[in-house]
């Protein structure tokens, strides 16, 4: 692979060689945009999801970089998910509890799942958060033979979700562990199976998400989930009422399902449909850093047409509903679960990966949807490591993460997006009328060259700037003037001016 990188690199250094002479030539690339036709008025925060993982322990090296990381784009409806590969993190009560004629044992554990939340909240004050703990427990599932966890609580065990059935099919037991739970954290604590009392914490948990990737994650059919959603839910907002809850969760963006979720007939009166959610990751096969790209960009159209499908069937069904996209990422193929070894995944990747979720946010705003989450805090080699928005080695911001904090600070809910065009096929161009800070233009080179961008209808001002040379430091802001401006290779620019 080691190979293939230095080929790619010659190839690149060839082609800026043979293309410069004839860029200097070209005709600026011209962006249009009219202020008074307003097609939206953002309602969209920016977010993204905390996955509870080892880097973020204790122990870890990278922990307090990681966190300090987070806090810079600490924001509303950040979303915090233990998950199943790491059992003794994601799963509080790891064994079944024993209860006969003479023995009452439980085995509740909160060391590490407290660890990682109140470390996640401390991280994130005075905003609203949505909490997944979205991995049962096994051994509430009919399995064929009894499934042994890994002690290390380090290493990953990708067999740990498994089985279709729940020992309880009256769904009590699984209503229980997950009113235990809100317990232990809302109200001070909770009593256990056996009417031990475990002092827990008082933290507001202002929304619940119900299970992961319910397709996926033992094959649910969507008849059960609702079940599931309904007996859960009413369990949780019996101990925490004002907790809102999201539902669905979707790894595929199955309209069928998001209608079979949201009719109100599928469930028990009264049960609240407060979210959707649904996820997309971009997963390019090609073998170069701009063949990646540009099929990122491609793959991220397709999806916003299926954003359009759902918020067809939503809005005819269940216009009050909200959505949060909450898992936004790209897959870099020589870096989708570990790195091929030899490989380094280039600056280019964290640059035009933060683009595509630029570009993902500026057709989502405009489609009215209320949360938008770039995927992930922190993932390695095993855990996605193309996806993780911090350095595994450090705990410090990759471009994904200055991207996602450019957005926070530059648009925001209430903001007027206005009709913009641009030749899409280089260039993505939206124009804001902002509530915070006047006129600005999101623009986003999508490849691999510098290109001169005239703008029309603003006087620039400044331009602030996330790209390669950035990379996970903070965005450079130049001072511009006139109409016209060099985007950078992969830049994620926002432009600001009257
Ligand atoms: C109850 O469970 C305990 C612990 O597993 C076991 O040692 C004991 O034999 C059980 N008693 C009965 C009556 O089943
Ligand atoms: C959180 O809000 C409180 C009350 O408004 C304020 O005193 C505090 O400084 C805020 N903390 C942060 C980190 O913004
Ligand atoms: C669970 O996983 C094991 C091993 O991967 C497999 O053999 C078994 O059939 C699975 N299903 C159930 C229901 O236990
Ligand atoms: C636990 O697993 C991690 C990750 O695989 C490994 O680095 C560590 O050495 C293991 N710890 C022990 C005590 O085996
Ligand atoms: C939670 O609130 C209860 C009741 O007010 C109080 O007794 C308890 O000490 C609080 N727990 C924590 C961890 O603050
Ligand atoms: C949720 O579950 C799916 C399916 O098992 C998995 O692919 C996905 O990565 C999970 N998401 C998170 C954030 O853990
Ligand atoms: C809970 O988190 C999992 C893991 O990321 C995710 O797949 C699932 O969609 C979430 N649940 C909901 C209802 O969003
Ligand atoms: C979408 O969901 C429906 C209902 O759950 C299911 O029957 C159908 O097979 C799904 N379609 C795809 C493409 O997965
Ligand atoms: C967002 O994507 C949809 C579907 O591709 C498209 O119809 C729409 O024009 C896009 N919105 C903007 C403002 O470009
Ligand atoms: C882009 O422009 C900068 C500054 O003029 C130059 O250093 C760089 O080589 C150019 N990049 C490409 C790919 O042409
Ligand atoms: C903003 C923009 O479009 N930038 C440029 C990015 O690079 C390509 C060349 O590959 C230019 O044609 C684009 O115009």
């Amino acid at each position: 692979m080691l190979v293939r990188h230095l080929l790619r690199l010659a190839a690149l250094a060839a082609t800026c060689q043979a293309i410069v002479p004839y860029r200097r030539q070209t005709t600026p690339s011209a962006v249009q945009i009219n202020w008074d036709d307003v097609l939206i008025t953002s309602k969209t925060s920016t977010t993204l999801q905390v996955v509870a993982n080892p880097p973020l322990l204790a122990d870890s090296s990278i922990r307090q970089n990681a966190l300090d990381s987070l806090s810079l784009v600490s924001s509303n409806y950040v979303r915090y998910v233990p998950w199943f590969p790491y059992p003794r993190l994601a799963v509080p009560e790891i064994d079944a509890p024993i209860i006969n004629d003479t023995h009452c044992i439980t085995y509740w554990d909160f060391t590490y799942a407290d660890q990682l939340l109140l470390d996640f909240m401390n991280a994130t004050p005075n905003v609203t958060h949505i909490i997944n703990y979205s991995t049962t427990p096994d051994w509430m599932w009919v399995l064929d033979t009894p499934y042994t966890y890994p002690e290390n609580v380090s290493t990953i065990d990708w067999n740990y979700n498994n089985g279709t059935t729940l020992r309880d099919p009256t769904l009590k037991e699984i209503s229980d562990y997950y009113s235990r739970l809100l317990s232990y954290y809302t109200q001070g604590g909770m009593t256990d199976e056996c009417g031990v009392f475990h002092p827990g914490h008082n933290l507001t948990i202002e929304a619940w998400e119900i299970l992961n990737e319910s397709e996926a994650e033992h094959s649910i059919v969507t008849g059960l989930y609702n079940q599931i959603y309904d007996a859960v839910t009413a369990a949780i907002h019996a101990v925490s009422p004002n907790t809102e809850f999201v539902g669905l969760a979707m790894a595929y963006r199955n309209v069928t399902r998001v209608q079979d979720f949201l009719q109100p007939a599928n469930h028990q009166p009264g049960t609240p449909l407060d979210w959707i959610s649904y996820h997309f990751y971009a997963g390019p096969t090609s073998s170069t850093t701009q063949d990646e790209a540009t099929q990122s960009f491609q793959q991220a159209n397709q999806f916003f047409e299926e954003v359009a499908a759902i918020e067809a069937v939503r809005k005819q069904i269940a216009p009050n509903t909200k959505t949060t996209i909450n898992e936004l990422g790209t897959m870099d193929p020589n870096g989708v679960t570990t790195v091929v070894p030899g490989y380094v995944i280039p600056a280019e990747y964290w640059a035009w990966s933060g683009g595509v979720f630029a570009y993902i946010f500026s057709n989502l705003t405009t489609q009215g949807i209320d949360v938008v989450g770039e995927s992930q805090l922190s993932g390695y080699p095993g855990q996605f490591p193309s996806v993780s928005m911090i350095d595994w080695n450090t705990g410090l911001p990759t471009a994904r993460l200055r991207v996602l904090q450019l957005l926070q600070s530059s648009f925001a809910p209430g903001d007027n997006v206005v009709a913009t065009s641009s030749d899409e096929t280089q260039l993505h161009a939206q124009a804001f009328d902002t509530v915070n800070g006047g006129k600005k233009v999101l623009l986003i080179n999508k490849t691999d060259q510098n290109v001169t961008v005239q703008v029309q209808g603003l006087q620039a001002e400044s331009m602030d700037t996330v790209d390669v040379n950035t990379a996970g430091n903070p965005w450079r802001t130049e001072q511009v003037s006139g109409d016209s401006v060099n985007l950078t290779p992969y830049a994620v620019s926002v432009l600001s001016g009257e």
